[in-house]
């Protein structure tokens, strides 16, 4: 018996994969399988979340090799950001340099873990070769008028000089990245109009039906669509000002609480007060100066939510009712959403309600309820009521009618007198892509001071990022203090120009590189319809939940917008469309690991703070007391990060990866653990045990001869367990991804195999087709392993690799059991009889608690007979009568 040196197999598959790679490979008449893992920021070091979503990806795979596809699966680098400039900033190290060496650690670090990604395909965001295609990708949109340019509050990092999109800041008002409290600020910037394609982005989520569902919904909630309707409210104005009408527009959700309106509410640059100079006279000067204060007051503690109001002293006339309605400017009033105006119902909406009685706009005793809850007995005269329900004698001739009948019919009836209609709205914005940062791919924009703004011609891309700079981190856009860069000539005109000195967030590289992976060398086009056409979409794509909302949404924009150009069009028209880019959806749970605290205080304990003589019962040193032992995300702050390469120097890579599939099923939290690790050590040294039981088999003809009709009884259970993992685990590797339940059923066709080995003589060929069968199934989430073990079994069969061979099939007779039928007695009376496997028949135990289980069982032993005991039980006829003889 030889022992396994995992560390030396791994090594040497590492080595002759490499040499096996450069094969010529016969694809055609395959069928394609494109498997993708989320590329990853290049900052130096894989991580356990890593190491976990590139086995899954790997696993898949492999198994896909083996089913006889051509398996498409990349790997490449979101190389631009932040991190690379701030290492720049911090330690004088030039990005491209930081990032070049970061890939290349990365890299080995992949090959480490086993993955066998097609390095041939690989791409960097980072490469001029890239970015030349995303930033053509930009002017397509720019022509298509999906890309603008418009002046916006935005975001600012204070720390990081940049500005943020609102999904980079918590709830608390913080960056993501520096964790500064964010301010706001006006700027120029450049957008993509995803909000063309809300409700495409919104329906199509119904079609992919092998998303998560919690994904979909967080898409749908982004999205944010909301029905309802326009009104116009006339602005009344002075005698002076009689020739200009104005309009405030108001979006309402509920239009059938038209009838409680009590006041006007616009936002802060709603254009009734803004610096306009022909609007300028129709308000005093004190509202503009009230104004400005309100505007200082939200950009200095962003308090979007505060209840401010000013009353502008200005009055709109109700289109129904003809009431004369106050006009407030509130913080409440989102500009950028709806209409940026809205209509107070204060009892119907609980946020108008606290607005009205903040500015005390009219007496509790006008708040009247114009639409009541359908049975009376909930009335309260107070509290505000926002469902439906039926409308009051206040309503007109709409009293009487239920909410969703009076909606229709008040939007209808505005719609034929002009004052309304009906109208839809969406959360979701239009994307800020403009980052005042150096490591981007530059906006391929000329600002020329004749013609405006000016598209770089197609031509001349890629504009390259120049590397002459020096990054101080201050100051927004560097890009603006590189003179021979930024001044260059007008495509137009050819007088002198500027370059746009920003740079594209780092999601517009992210959004299109699935696609560039189809075609990743073409020098013409960002890829070839035909290979895009023939590869897309991604039949899996794994990822981390964090990117279920921005990346998925902005790949689902760009793919909408690709397909609509014409840019490719996909032969294989599943159920999601043409034009989405993943079927599947997998995304992967985070890895925790166990943090010890001090009971007392609550402080997170070092590693060397803890006593672990004694695993099952650590001890904290300075106290001898017992820590609080947790899982939580890994971070330096808690001293629970595990460095993946240490974890696979330790224990090789294939146990690794099996614990990492083993420990919990791919979308939930795995809590990391060493001692499971070692738990699959001693499973792989048992499956070792098996080849090489067989191995020692004088070699006999390799067709084995699995004749069912030859079986004996055993035999057949063998192969009945052997057909039966074989179809769990091709549902399980072909759709469900539950890796965990795969290795417990090859674990127990292990014990099997290993309970039979001592006398397999007779039952050679069932059992060397279960072990061969084992290995093959194993061998995609422990590759190498799975090679070394198929050498060892195949000695001498030349150089295929066990991922050329193919997935065991199964066979639906070698699936049925054969049954036969036992006649079950109570003290000798026949009482009933069962259909039992014939392969137990002989296993007394087995047989007995069979019948025991049975529904007859139940009722004619377990039940019956209580209080009386089983004295013994006869088996006779070779098992088929089974005699239970009670005591009297
Ligand atoms: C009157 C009303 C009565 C409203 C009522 C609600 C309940 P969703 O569903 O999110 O679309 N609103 C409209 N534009 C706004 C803006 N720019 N800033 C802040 N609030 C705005 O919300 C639509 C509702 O939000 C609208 O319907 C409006 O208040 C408010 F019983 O109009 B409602
Ligand atoms: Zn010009």
């Amino acid at each position: 018996q030889k022992n396994l040196d995992l560390l030396a197999i791994e090594r040497k598959w590492r080595e002759r994969w490499k040499q096996l790679k450069n094969r010529p490979k016969n694809q055609e008449n395959k069928q394609k399988f494109y498997i993708l893992a989320m590329f990853p920021y290049p900052s130096g070091m894989l991580h356990m979340g890593h190491v976990r979503v590139y086995t899954i990806s790997d696993t898949i795979s492999r198994f896909r090799k083996m089913l006889g596809h051509e398996v498409i699966h990349p790997m490449g680098w979101d190389a631009f950001g932040l991190p690379a400039e701030n290492a720049a900033i911090e330690h004088g190290i030039h990005p491209v340099d930081w990032t070049v060496s970061n890939i290349k650690a990365m890299k080995m670090q992949m090959e480490k873990i086993l993955t066998d990604f097609d390095w041939d395909r690989e791409l960097s965001t980072c490469n001029s070769d890239y970015y030349k295609w995303t930033q053509y990708l930009f002017l397509k949109l720019y022509k298509n008028g999906l890309a603008y340019q418009k002046e916006a509050v935005v975001n600012w990092d204070p720390i990081d000089q940049t500005v943020l999109a609102n999904e980079q800041v918590d709830g608390e008002g913080r960056s993501w990245r520096s964790g500064a409290k964010v301010e706001l600020r006006k700027l120029k910037q450049w957008f993509f109009k995803i909000t063309d394609f809300a409700e495409p982005l919104l329906k199509d989520l119904d079609k992919l039906n092998e998303w998560p569902d919690r994904v979909k919904q967080m898409q749908r909630y982004w999205i944010g669509k909301s029905e309802g309707a326009e009104f116009d409210f006339i602005v009344n104005l002075n005698r002076k000002y009689r020739e200009t009408t104005f309009l405030i527009k108001v979006f309402t959700s509920r239009p059938d609480t038209i009838f409680g309106v009590r006041y006007l509410a616009i936002s802060t640059d709603h254009a009734l007060v803004s610096k306009d100079e022909r609007k300028k006279k129709i308000h005093q000067r004190y509202l503009l100066l009230s104004i400005s204060l309100l505007n200082n007051i939200n950009l200095f503690f962003n308090l979007k939510y505060l209840l401010i109001g000013i009353n502008t002293g200005l009055y709109a006339t109700h289109p129904i009712t003809g009431a004369t309605i106050p006009i407030y400017v509130a913080s409440y009033v989102v500009s950028d959403y709806g209409t940026g105006a809205v209509m107070g119902v204060p009892a119907h909406d609980q946020r108008d309600w606290n607005f009205t009685k903040a500015n005390r706009i009219v007496d509790e005793k006008d708040i009247r309820r114009v639409v009541k809850p359908y049975s009376a007995k909930f009335i309260e005269e107070c509290e505000v009521y926002t469902s439906y329900g039926i409308l009051t004698s206040d309503c007109g001739q709409y009293a009487g009618m239920s909410s969703e009948n009076a909606i229709n019919a008040i939007v209808n009836d505005a719609e034929k007198r002009g004052y309304g209609r009906s109208a839809v709205q969406y959360r979701l914005r239009d994307w800020l892509i403009s980052r005042q940062r150096y490591w981007g791919a530059p906006i391929p924009m000329i600002h020329c001071s004749r013609c405006n703004v000016v598209p770089v011609p197609e031509s001349e891309l890629p504009v390259i990022l120049p590397t002459n700079i020096s990054l101080t981190g201050r100051g927004g856009s560097p890009l603006k203090y590189v003179k021979d860069w930024l001044n260059t000539k007008c495509p137009k005109c050819h007088g002198p120009a500027e370059r746009d000195t920003d740079t594209m967030d780092t999601f517009v590289d992210s959004s299109w590189y699935f696609m560039r992976y189809t075609d990743p060398n073409n020098i013409l086009l960002p890829f070839s319809h035909d290979k895009a056409s023939k590869y897309l979409p991604i039949d899996v794509y794994v990822g981390g939940v964090e990117h279920a909302i921005l990346h998925l949404l902005y790949s689902r924009f760009f793919t909408k917008f690709l397909y609509k150009l014409g840019m490719y069009k996909p032969i294989h028209n599943n159920t999601q469309g043409r034009d989405e880019p993943f079927r599947q959806l997998v995304t992967q749970g985070m890895v925790h690991a166990k943090t010890f605290k001090d009971p007392l205080t609550g402080r997170f304990l070092k590693p060397e703070e803890v006593d672990l003589s004694n695993p099952n019962e650590p001890i904290q040193k300075s106290t001898r007391l017992a820590p609080e032992i947790s899982f939580e995300k890994m971070s330096k702050s808690k001293y629970n990060g595990i460095d993946p390469e240490i974890t696979i120097e330790k224990y090789g890579a294939d146990a690794t990866r099996l614990h990492m599939l083993y420990k919990a099923p791919v979308s939930e939290i795995l809590e990391w653990e060493d001692s499971s690790i070692v738990g699959m050590q001693r499973w792989i040294l048992r499956v070792w045990r098996l080849v090489e039981s067989i191995a020692n088999f004088p070699r006999q003809s390799d067709d084995l001869i699995l004749n069912m009709s030859m079986m004996s009884n055993e035999e057949k259970e063998t192969y009945r367990l052997i057909n039966f993992t074989i179809k769990e685990l091709t549902t399980i590797f072909y759709d469900t991804y539950s890796f965990n339940t795969a290795v417990s059923y090859l674990i127990k066709l292990t014990n099997h195999l290993t309970s039979i080995s001592p006398n397999v003589n007779m039952s050679r060929p069932v059992y060397i087709y279960g072990v061969k069968c084992l290995v093959k199934m194993m061998a995609p989430m422990a590759p190498s392993l799975g090679e070394e073990f198929w050498e060892v079994l195949n000695k001498g069969r030349g150089t295929r690799t066990i991922f050329e061979e193919s997935w065991p099939k199964v066979d639906n007779k070698g699936l049925s059991v054969e049954e036969v039928t036992c006649v079950v007695q109570i003290n000798g009376k026949m009482r009933f009889s069962l259909q039992v496997p014939s392969s137990i028949l002989k296993d007394n135990l087995m047989v007995e608690m069979l019948i025991r289980k049975s529904n007859n069982g139940q009722k004619w032993i377990e039940e019956n007979q209580t209080g009386k005991k089983i004295k013994r039980v006869i088996h006779a006829n070779g098992g088929k009568i089974v005699n239970f003889v009670f005591e009297n």
